[in-house]
């Protein structure tokens, strides 16, 4: 392990994080709702081979297992989403009892086997119903999910401490309004934009909901984060730079923590519409103080000048690099620019990693095992650009690995494995990498300071 587990103190919280679509299956059990990704995967050429989560990993029925696998795994934490349709199957009204139910039992499984339960409010699969009544980019939706959040904290607030409003709300906004490549698919920049601004407020008003029922919580949100950099050093793609890193990072950094939007990128949207929907006081709300910030980091961006002097456009650049299944470039040294840049622009505010991690394309050993070498380097360059980023002042207090399972990964279907626990998608065996046994063991070293 070279001495990785002993650059981090023992109390740093190690875990691994799932959300509720790509792992719960039972999509029709117990009165839950239909949400947006139930539809978007029933459209043709939506989803790689039409895959849906509608069986998913049947983490729905095979949750003591999963426990047993993190109790198994030593891991001090548990991040989970909580499906809003199981809550409230038409995103508005009364609990759903038997929805609630389930998260109950999870929880208490959590903690009876020694785990922390962090569970995260929403991760992208918003009631059907709420979408057909115009989804986020109306206000109606942001006061929807308070009293939703309000329903789960009364549910689970006397067991539950650590508490996660959204899960990257870029992605439910840009990419499921703007580019369509994820529910609700729709392609209309204003409605993103929009989308953009009552997902923030939605997070700004779940906030003082949860403070008020749970005494001592502690509340955050979760947003996914990129390194971004210039083609080339000439300062021509500067303003490239710029322009994605106000997309990308700032429009959803610069709300929540500093209680407005970047000015810049105001003016890079001006043409655009949707930013009218922001209204006087959102600003205030949305900035409520949380005690966490959660950074999801993959990979970076290397953007250049579109070919038009002048025009806006921006190029995204290939470049040959090391690259996950995904395609998507392996750079460690990523996740420390952009703890800096967090740790360097922002009020000082502790930081988890609620998701790092990659998918490659895993192969099954005659003996059944996954010898997945290729995610335990990535796993632990990440780790070691963390140390350093740590060393350096940044104040990071946990991990989580992206994921516990091999999961549904959106419209890539099960075709991308992130888990550090592989999953047969036929029989449903779950089998522990050698991602898995080498992270319980950094883990474990870690909080006990013992040589690895
Ligand atoms: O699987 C997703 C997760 O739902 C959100 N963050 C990125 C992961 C990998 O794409």
């Amino acid at each position: 392990m070279n001495g990785l587990s002993e650059r981090f103190d023992p109390g740093f919280v190690w875990g691994a994080a799932t959300s509720a679509y790509q792992i719960e299956g039972a999509t029709s059990e117990d009165g839950r709702g239909a949400s947006i990704w139930d539809t978007f995967c029933a459209q043709p050429g939506r989803t790689f081979r039409a895959d849906s989560g509608e069986v998913a990993v049947d983490h729905y029925h095979r949750w003591p297992e999963d426990v047993a696998l993190v109790r198994d795994l030593g891991l001090g934490a548990y991040r989970f989403s909580v499906a809003w349709p199981r809550i409230q199957p038409d995103g508005r009204g009364p609990a759903e009892p038997r929805g609630l139910a389930f998260y109950d039992r999870l929880v208490d499984g959590l903690l009876e086997a020694g785990i922390e339960p962090w569970p995260t409010l929403y991760h992208w699969d918003l009631p059907q119903a709420l979408e057909d009544a115009g989804g986020w980019p109306v206000r109606d939706t942001a006061e929807r999910f308070a009293d939703y959040a309000a329903i789960v904290a009364d549910a689970l607030g006397d067991r539950v401490a650590n508490w996660t409003t959204l899960n990257e709300p870029w992605c439910a906004s840009f990419l499921g309004y703007g580019a369509g490549i994820h529910a609700p698919g729709r392609t209309e920049p204003a409605a993103a934009l929009a989308a953009s601004h009552h997902l923030h407020l939605a997070h700004g008003l779940a906030v003082p909901r949860l403070r008020e029922r749970v005494p001592g919580a502690k509340v955050g949100i979760t947003l996914n984060l990129y390194a971004i950099s210039p083609a080339d050093d000439t300062g021509r793609h500067d303003d490239a730079v710029r322009r994605i890193d106000g997309l990308m990072n700032r429009w959803f950094l610069d709300p929540v923590l500093l209680g407005r939007y970047p000015q810049d990128v105001l003016d890079d949207v001006a043409g655009v519409g949707g930013t009218d929907v922001i209204r006087a006081g959102d600003l205030a709300t949305i900035a409520a103080p949380l005690d966490f910030l959660g950074v999801n980091y993959y990979s970076r961006h290397v953007v250049a000048a579109g070919p038009w002097p002048g025009a806006s456009e921006v190029d995204f650049v290939e470049r040959d690099w090391p690259k996950t299944a995904s395609g998507w470039d392996i750079d460690p040294v990523g996740l420390g620019e952009v703890l800096a840049q967090v740790h360097r622009d922002y009020p000082p505010l502790p930081i988890y990693i609620t998701e790092n991690g990659a998918a490659f394309d895993d192969v099954v050993g005659p003996d059944g095992t996954v010898e997945d070498h290729d995610r335990i380097a990535f796993v632990a360059g990440h780790l070691a650009a963390l140390a350093d980023a740590i060393d350096a002042g940044v104040d990071v207090r946990g991990y989580f690995a992206w994921s516990l399972l091999d999961n549904f990964e959106w419209a890539e279907g099960y075709a991308k494995r992130f888990g550090i626990v592989h999953v047969d998608f036929d029989t449903l065996v779950r089998t522990p990498k050698a991602s898995a046994r080498w992270f319980a063991e950094l883990a474990r070293a870690s909080s006990t300071k013992e040589r690895s």
